[in-house]
This record gives C-alpha cells, sequence and structure tokens, in this order.
C-alpha cells in the first residue's frame, strides 16, 4: 500500500459482493443466472421489448427484496471513510461508484454514490423522459406521474446501454491516487476496466473480494475475505485507527 502521505483521492468501485452478506444475491453465486432468468432475457433492451412483463416482475421483485434488506458493516465503513477521509487528509476526496443497483450505500451512510448501472428505487418515463423515486411494482403499468403515460421501465442501465455518468468517472478515475475494487467480478464492462486507466494514470490498485477476480493480475494489492470483515478493517487502517 502507498505510503499514507501520498493518498489524497480515492476512487472506490462496489459490485455486487459487498451487498452479498446483506442478502442480495451476486450475480456469479446465481451461475450467471438471476432468479432462474437468463441475464439476456431480463437485463437487456432486447429483453425488455421481447417480454416486458417478464422483465418488469423481474424488477418488481428485486426492487421489492431490496427494501427487506439491510446495510452490513462493509456499507457502513464506507460512509464513514466519505465523512472521516477529508478531515484526515484536507482536500481528500473520496469517490464511491456501485455497479449495485441498491440502495444499501445510502442507507450505510454513504452521501455521495454515483449509481453508475442506475438504481432499483429509480424509474424512467420513455415517454416524457423524467426519473423520479419509485418503490412499488411496475407490472400493472401505473402512469408516469408527470405525463399520465404509462411508459415506466425500471432506470436500470442494461447490456448495450450507456452506463451513467461516466465523464465523473473518468474524472475521479484521472486524479486518483488510490483505487480500491470491492466485491465485484470484474466481468462486466467498462466498470472491468477501471483499474487498468486507473493504474496506466498512476494510481496505486487494491481489490478487496472473497476469491480472486478476472481483474486481480491488475491490482498492486489483493486482500480476500467477506467484505464485512475486510472492509471495515481496510478503513480503519486507513483512517489510522
Ligand atoms: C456498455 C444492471 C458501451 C442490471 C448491470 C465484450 C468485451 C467487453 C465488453 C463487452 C463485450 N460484449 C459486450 C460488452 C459490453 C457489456 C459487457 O461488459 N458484457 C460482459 C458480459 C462481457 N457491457 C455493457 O453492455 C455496458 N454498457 O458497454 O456500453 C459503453 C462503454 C463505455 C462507455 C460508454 C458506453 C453496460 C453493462 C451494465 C449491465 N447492467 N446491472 C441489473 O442489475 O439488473 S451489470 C450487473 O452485473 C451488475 O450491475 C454488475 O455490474 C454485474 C455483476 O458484476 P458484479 O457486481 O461483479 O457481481 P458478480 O456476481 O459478477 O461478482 C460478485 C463478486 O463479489 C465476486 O467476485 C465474488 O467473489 C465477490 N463476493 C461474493 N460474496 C462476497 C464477495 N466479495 C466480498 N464479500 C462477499 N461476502
Amino acid at each position: 500500500m502507498a505510503a499514507m502521505q501520498t493518498i489524497r483521492n480515492i476512487v472506490i468501485l462496489t459490485g455486487a459482493g459487498v451487498s452479498a452478506e446483506s442478502g442480495i444475491d451476486t450475480f456469479r453465486s446465481a451461475g450467471g443466472l438471476w432468479e432462474e432468468h437468463r441475464v439476456e432475457d431480463v437485463a437487456t433492451p432486447e429483453g425488455f421489448a421481447r417480454d416486458p412483463d417478464l422483465v418488469l416482475r423481474f424488477y418488481d421483485m428485486r426492487r421489492e427484496a431490496i427494501q427487506t434488506k439491510a446495510p452490513n458493516p462493509a456499507h457502513h465503513a464506507l460512509g464513514r471513510l466519505e465523512r472521516e477521509w477529508p478531515k484526515q487528509v484536507p482536500g481528500g476526496t473520496v469517490t464511491l461508484v456501485t455497479q449495485n443497483v441498491d440502495d444499501l450505500h445510502e442507507r450505510g451512510g454513504s452521501l455521495s454514490v454515483i449509481h453508475m448501472h442506475g438504481e432499483h428505487l429509480t424509474v424512467w418515463c420513455t415517454a416524457c423522459d423524467t426519473r423520479r423515486r419509485w418503490t412499488g411494482p411496475l407490472i400493472h403499468r401505473p402512469p408516469c406521474p408527470e405525463c399520465e403515460t404509462p411508459a415506466l421501465r425500471p432506470d436500470v442501465v442494461w447490456f448495450g446501454e450507456v452506463p451513467y455518468r461516466m465523464d465523473e468517472i473518468i474524472v475521479a478515475l484521472q486524479e486518483a491516487d488510490l483505487f480500491v475494487s470491492i466485491g465485484t467480478s470484474g466481468a462486466v464492462y467498462p466498470a472491468a476496466g477501471f483499474v487498468r486507466m486507473a493504474r496506466e494514470l498512476g494510481a496505486r490498485t487494491l481489490e478487496l473480494n472473497l476469491e480472486h477476480s478476472q481483474g486481480s493480475s491488475w491490482f498492486d494489492e489483493t486482500c480476500l475475505g467477506p467484505a464485512s470483515e475486510i472492509v471495515p478493517t481496510w478503513v480503519d487502517e486507513l483512517l489510522g485507527r
């Protein structure tokens, strides 16, 4: 790990593994299936066009499920890091980018989260292009509260769609002194390519994961274990506790 004094700006990328111990299934643990569905059938625009009911029910079920889950110590530790780091390193920044579509980072105390793959608790009206917080089902085609058209879809980035806030993420990677990947298999791009970008731009790179991932060879350091244990330990170490 780089000496403390050289680390000012930290970029953290999280994946499904950070929410696994909160009881939210990871993509890989389901053997590439999500709740018995092939990803291509439910997480693509084509799948949605082909069978909108199947896709809406798939997301209704997951949107409901995450509201019964709670953040785990990994989420809380990352919330603590966001609050404490600027006090410890004046001008220092923590940028949290997540591939996850649950709201456990926010409920774990993170105030600024970049959901590059969207969020379960937001819906997008494809008629008037507005987005809003939504906790209920979409299967019954509720009218958009803005334009009253029954054209609401999950505000989730499907395969083949452009991830959100990429400009901000690239800027953060350019300014990063430390890039930390937590709980992701490194299977999905462009997120899986961030470690290479950060490394080429001079950042130190650290992977915190349950097992080696597809990108492990790109990291200066890998620490293996369950996120609820190794993330709080890493944060305490970084905060000099
Ligand atoms: C895009 C929302 C263009 C949906 C998701 C060929 C080569 C390269 C790229 C491509 C290619 N063919 C197609 C592509 C592009 C494609 C892609 O990457 N495909 C893959 C399959 C090859 N990507 C896209 O289409 C993206 N868009 O490329 O647009 C573009 C590019 C750049 C700039 C502008 C435009 C859009 C991808 C977004 C897809 N949507 N989610 C939904 O959630 O329903 S992806 C979805 O799957 C998740 O969001 C997440 O990103 C991914 C799953 O990955 P992980 O989070 O890593 O989860 P996983 O289960 O895989 O791994 C969990 C890890 O945790 C494991 O390592 C495990 O060991 C660990 N773990 C488990 N338990 C614990 C733990 N770790 C710690 N503690 C534990 N307790």
